[in-house]
């Protein structure tokens, strides 16, 4: 059915602060309509749900309008970078997409913007800058800030706006967002929506008393202010003058916008914990009423009522076309998750791209016999093709600047792609990575490296929930690659060592390739890259020297997504990964040689997706599997690969799977300790002798 034309006065979406002084009265009748128009929808969404013709938590906005009505008219909507909070139906509104569109996504039907995968207001239109939110409050700082240097860095004079509640003004990642903002001088204006409440906690229970959230500016080294959301021409004129200012001197700024929430957190609340007469005190200082109000010194009363009769009409209309739309269909999700396979990136087929001094083009170097290099080095010249021969491309980490990283790594790209592409960043992998996240929405493809894989737990919302649903959810791509150096064996402890395949991996909607040699390193590397999915890159850190091998450009780089077989045999087969992969070949020599026994081996390469069709063909020839890993074994990613392989041929095996790891327990720290941790080559023959019973 054709969606209803709105109302004329909806048809502008803009306002400029100069009018306030030339044309007061029009302009605050626009903004008031948009503000009506997003209260009655608010309105009409609540009924609908105490009716149960929607479900979900329905989290109105009735009272935030007076903010985010005149911020969303300011802001650029051809430029600027927003992502809204579940109390912002106003600027959805704003930003564009039709009402009825924004009803599908309240009805979760088949004409919903996120497929019905998301609920409620958790959608957004990233193809015009605005980032769909998570619930997790304050993860979305950062990737508004990424999202909003990715514009910057495209010459566009983008502004950002980060918004979050007084109740995520408490989470650590509002704080790592405004430093890095700060910092990196991102032109974002982060607004705390401050209603004076989470949920049923007031403010005298989020932070101490006396505070003022706006005056925490100063601790990041930004302007502060508070402005009155209930007053709306006062509260436009300030956001304007602001919004000028940032886009003019790319400084972020923290706005504290005291409003009011008229409904309670959410559709279900019961408002028992209100004090006596609050509720009355709120709407007391509702925006809306205080703007008609004002506007009727000016406009006639009967031209307001039938501007708002429409607009109560148009938005029944829309529900009327919206209710009967059809159920989702489940049919696709799965194709969804992850972004589809592009053609292979036209790389110069060599292993570095040679700019010659005149024209600074990059050409290919002839007939070049392979380098010989260790692991570390093989990825460094994977860095630097990349970042020689793609300008969407940078690279991020602590440390990675002149140091060169912990591992070095990244030794040398300062120097030679300088700051704005090869990026030392604070001690905030949340928010550096929520910041990639920005980044990789507007069209640049960061390279992250975690300085040890285990540091990624503190960025484990951004990773899986963040960056791994992006597509499904949204249907936008969120390239990423994640470098982690992982891995034990080299005497770092618990917290230096992981193997967190298995925690990232449980999680759907992240690929992971994980190398064991500087060929298949700089082929992950690029093909990782070319990737329109997060890709975790893990690297053991035991393998980055361990010895120089040949490396040369192999224009089957995308084979790395595939298994690779290390040893034919009939015995058994083996599946291992990462340093395994060298302690198995060992292994599997001595088996040979002691016991003339031949393992078919494969080295697994890619951990998600899993390719198994070579490893089950191989299974169905040895009937026996063996899967060897470095990480823990119970809840282990071998878990998943002894299911996965023997799930059709059960009835054919001829010993029980194998499956070896490491010890149930944190990773120790003395030498002796980790050696009977991990699995290690005489430990593993004598589990494989004992088990195949030679
Ligand atoms: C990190 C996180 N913890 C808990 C929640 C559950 N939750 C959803 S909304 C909410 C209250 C948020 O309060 P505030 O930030 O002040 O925003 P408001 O709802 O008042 O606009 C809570 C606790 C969440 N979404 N995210
Ligand atoms: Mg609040």
């Amino acid at each position: 059915m054709a969606f209803p034309h709105p109302p004329e006065i909806l048809a502008a979406r803009d306002l400029r602060v100069a009018e306030l002084e030339t044309n007061s009265a029009e302009a605050l009748l626009r903004v008031y309509a948009w503000m009506f128009y997003a209260r009655t929808t608010d309105n009409h969404i609540l009924e609908l749900f105490r009716q149960g013709l929607l479900k979900g938590t329905v989290t109105g906005g009735q009272g935030n309008e007076g903010m985010i009505v005149p911020l969303a008219l300011l802001a650029d909507k051809d430029l600027d970078v927003v992502c809204f909070t579940h109390r912002d139906l106003g600027g959805h509104l704003i930003w564009g997409g039709h009402l009825c569109n924004h009803l599908d996504q309240y009805f979760a039907n088949s004409g919903s913007p996120t497929k019905a995968r998301e609920g409620n207001i958790h959608h957004g239109d990233p193809a015009n800058r605005s980032i769909p939110m998570i619930s997790h409050l304050g993860i979305m700082c950062s990737t508004v800030a990424g999202a909003t240097d990715s514009q910057r860095r495209q010459g566009r004079p983008a502004v950002g706006f980060a918004f979050f509640g007084d109740g995520a003004s408490s989470t650590g990642d509002v704080h790592e967002s405004m430093n890095l903002a700060s910092l990196m001088s991102l032109p974002v204006v982060f607004v705390i929506e401050n209603n004076g409440y989470a949920y049923s906690t007031p403010v005298s229970e989020q932070f101490a008393p006396g505070t003022e959230l706006y005056r925490r500016a100063a601790g990041y080294g930004m302007e502060g202010f508070t402005v009155d959301g209930t007053d709306v021409e006062a509260c436009a004129r300030v956001l304007g003058e602001a919004i000028d200012k940032v886009r003019a001197t790319s400084r972020p700024v923290l706005v504290e916008a005291h409003i009011v929430r008229l409904r309670g957190h959410a559709a279900y609340d019961t408002g028992d914990y209100l004090k006596p007469g609050e509720s009355e005190a709120l709407f007391a200082r509702d925006p809306l009423p205080r703007l008609r109000k004002k506007l009727a010194f000016w406009i006639d009363s009967a031209r307001i009522d039938a501007m708002e009769e429409e607009i109560n009409s148009y938005v029944e209309r829309c529900i009327q076309i919206s209710l009967p739309v059809s159920r989702p269909d489940p049919e696709g999700m799965e194709a969804d998750l992850f972004a589809p396979v592009q053609p292979p990136i036209p790389w110069i087929p060599s292993l570095d791209s040679v700019p010659l001094p005149d024209d600074g083009a990059p050409h290919a170097k002839a007939d070049v016999p392979p380098e010989i290099l260790t692991m570390a080095q093989a990825l460094t010249r994977g860095l630097r093709k990349i970042l020689s021969e793609r300008p969407e491309s940078l690279v991020l980490g602590q440390d990675i600047g002149t140091y060169g990283g912990a591992f070095r790594v990244t030794e040398g790209l300062l120097k030679d792609f300088g700051r704005p592409r090869v990026l030392n960043t604070p001690l905030a992998e949340s928010a550096c990575t929520g910041y990639s996240i920005g980044l990789a929405l507007g069209g640049h493809r960061p390279i992250e490296e975690f300085q040890f894989a285990d540091f990624a737990t503190e960025a484990v919302t951004q990773i899986t929930l963040n960056a791994a649903t992006m597509h499904f959810r949204s249907g936008a791509a969120c390239p990423l690659v994640l470098r982690l150096p992982c891995g034990g064996g080299v005497g770092l402890g618990s917290f230096h060592s992981q193997e967190l395949e298995s925690l990232f991996l449980s999680m759907p909607g992240l690929k992971a390739l994980y190398p064991s040699t500087p060929q298949d390193a700089f082929n992950a590397i690029l093909a990782a890259y070319e990737d329109d999915n997060p890709v975790l890159l893990f690297e053991h850190k035991g393998l980055y020297r361990r010895g120089k091998h040949p490396v040369s450009w192999d224009p089957n780089y995308r084979d790395i997504w595939k298994p690779r077989r290390l040893r034919i045999g009939d015995f058994a087969t083996l599946v291992t990964y990462g340093e395994m992969a060298h302690l198995a070949t060992d292994a599997c020599n001595f088996l040979a040689t002691e016991y003339d026994v031949a393992f078919d081996v494969f080295d697994l390469r890619a951990l998600a997706p899993l390719q198994l069709d070579a490893i089950e063909e191989s299974l169905s020839r040895t009937n026996r599997l063996v899967v060897l890993h470095e990480g823990r074994r119970t809840h282990g990613f071998g878990a998943e690969l002894v299911a996965q392989l023997t799930e059709r041929q059960f009835r054919s095996l001829q010993a029980p799977p194998l499956r070896i790891g490491s010890m149930d327990l944190p990773v120790p720290f003395a030498a002796e300790l980790e050696a009977a941790f991990r699995p290690a080559r005489d430990g593993v023959i004598e589990r494989i002798v004992e088990w195949g019973q030679f």
